[in-house]
């Protein structure tokens, strides 16, 4: 695929998420798209951001639970990057009008103390250069039509990424009763349970996740640094939001994240 055409698609990603409208899978157009072409789309778009003011808080993971991959039928994990913009407090507010057809996801947040840099970084020394872990909410909203997408497609797209909520409390990752593979989540629209699981739904530990980001990062040169807010990817499937909801998210000893979502 030709350079420019990078560029393109990166920009009609962009004007779509800014036009709160979707679009047509890249695949549709490029049908033999590859991974690593698509990451190639998703560093323009995230210049394009850059460029234009934004700034990154730190990479998040993608596709790491069963739940979530059988949901997508897409069966590989992915990255993407989170903007400060994306960024609501907990017990705030998204707003339908801002978005195009959002779902929430439950999800571990890993706080970095030190850098990690791939290709060989261990789980083990991942619970070593984290400092705190957190409960969090990702609000994710595929620019594509009816929410579809291939391996590729999604990558291009920034993994969805769209809002994110952290909890208020940050949990000091070696003050933790049990592991966080045994951390129970579970997810309540309205006061309804619409979703639960345990850590160990994200790759049989969270820890995990960050691992296989520090050595994909490392392909492009790139690592994880000290102070990076690292979402580790949803525990469950995805629920569809609409205006009117309030969202709980409960982890056993992390605590609670929530966000109520308005027209
Ligand atoms: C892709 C983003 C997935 C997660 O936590 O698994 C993701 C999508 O499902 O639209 O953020
Ligand atoms: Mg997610």
């Amino acid at each position: 695929m030709k350079v420019s055409l990078y560029r393109k698609f990166a920009e009609l990603l962009n004007e779509a998420e800014r036009e709160k409208r979707e679009v047509a899978r890249i695949t549709e157009e490029v049908p033999d798209l590859s991974a690593e072409e698509a990451y190639k789309i998703q560093e323009e778009l995230i210049k394009i951001k850059t460029n234009s003011g934004h700034r990154i808080i730190g990479p998040k993971m993608g596709l790491t639970s069963q739940a979530k991959m059988a949901q997508m039928k897409v069966k590989e994990p992915i990255y993407g990057y989170l903007f400060d913009y994306m960024f609501v407090p907990s017990g705030g507010a998204i707003h339908m009008s801002e978005l195009i057809h959002p779902k929430v996801e439950v999800e571990i947040a890993f706080i970095l103390g030190e850098d990690l840099e791939g290709p060989h970084v261990t789980s083990t020394q991942v619970l070593s250069a984290t400092k705190y872990v957190a409960p969090a909410l990702e609000i994710i909203d595929s620019r594509y039509q009816d929410f579809t997408f291939t391996l590729p497609d999604v990558i291009a797209d920034n993994a969805s990424s769209s809002r994110v909520v952290i909890g208020n409390t940050m949990t000091p990752i070696h003050s933790l009763k049990t592991d966080l593979d045994l951390i129970g989540a579970a997810l309540y629209i309205n006061g309804e349970l619409k979703a639960c699981g345990a850590g160990a739904a994200v790759f049989n530990h969270p820890a995990n996740s960050v691992a296989v980001l520090a050595n994909m990062l490392a392909r492009k040169g790139e690592r994880l640094k000290a102070g990076d807010i690292i979402l580790t990817g949803g525990i469950t499937e995805a629920i569809q939001l609409s205006a009117g909801d309030t969202v709980i998210g409960q982890l056993d000893q992390l605590g609670d994240v929530s966000l109520s979502v308005k027209e």
